[in-house]
């Protein structure tokens, strides 16, 4: 049987702005930005994922909105899918406490200023209109 890994990342959306954040490991992806997020685990759904690795990596509570339309093949076995989220009121600040080195919140002008992951360009083009 085939093992299928879902990936999900977060379009986190405020003021019209898009976070990006860059990657600090492994080595082989450490400097390039992505929609920050996880792997899926058994028996979780997909938005709860997405708020667990969030507030993992950021120490921000978010909430999962809608599904970004798409999914995007990663390496072998593994797939990525991105919804768009919005902090809740009262979340901390996102800081890039674990898996990244730097935020950075976008304007629609400046999405493609940072050096995105490949795979992660069909999503942020695909996210483009939640921002
Ligand atoms: N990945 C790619 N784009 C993303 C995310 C969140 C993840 N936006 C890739 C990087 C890793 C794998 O998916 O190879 C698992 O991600 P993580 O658990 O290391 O964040
Ligand atoms: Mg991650």
């Amino acid at each position: 049987m085939t093992e299928r890994i879902v990936v999900v990342a977060g379009a986190l959306v405020r003021d019209g702005r898009l976070l990006a954040a860059r990657r600090s490991a492994p080595p082989d992806l450490a400097g390039r930005w992505e929609l920050p997020g996880g792997k899926v685990e058994p028996g979780e759904t997909p938005e709860r994922a997405l708020v667990r690795e969030l507030r993992e990596e950021l120490g921000a509570d978010t909430r999962a909105l809608e599904r970004v339309p798409g999914e995007w093949p990663l390496k072998p076995g593994y797939v990525l899918v991105v919804w768009a989220a919005r902090l809740l009121p009262g979340s901390a600040e996102p800081a890039p406490l674990e898996d990244h080195d730097e935020l950075r919140w976008l304007t629609p002008e400046e999405i493609w200023d940072v050096d995105w992951l490949d795979q992660d360009v069909p999503a942020v083009k695909g996210a483009l209109p939640w921002i």
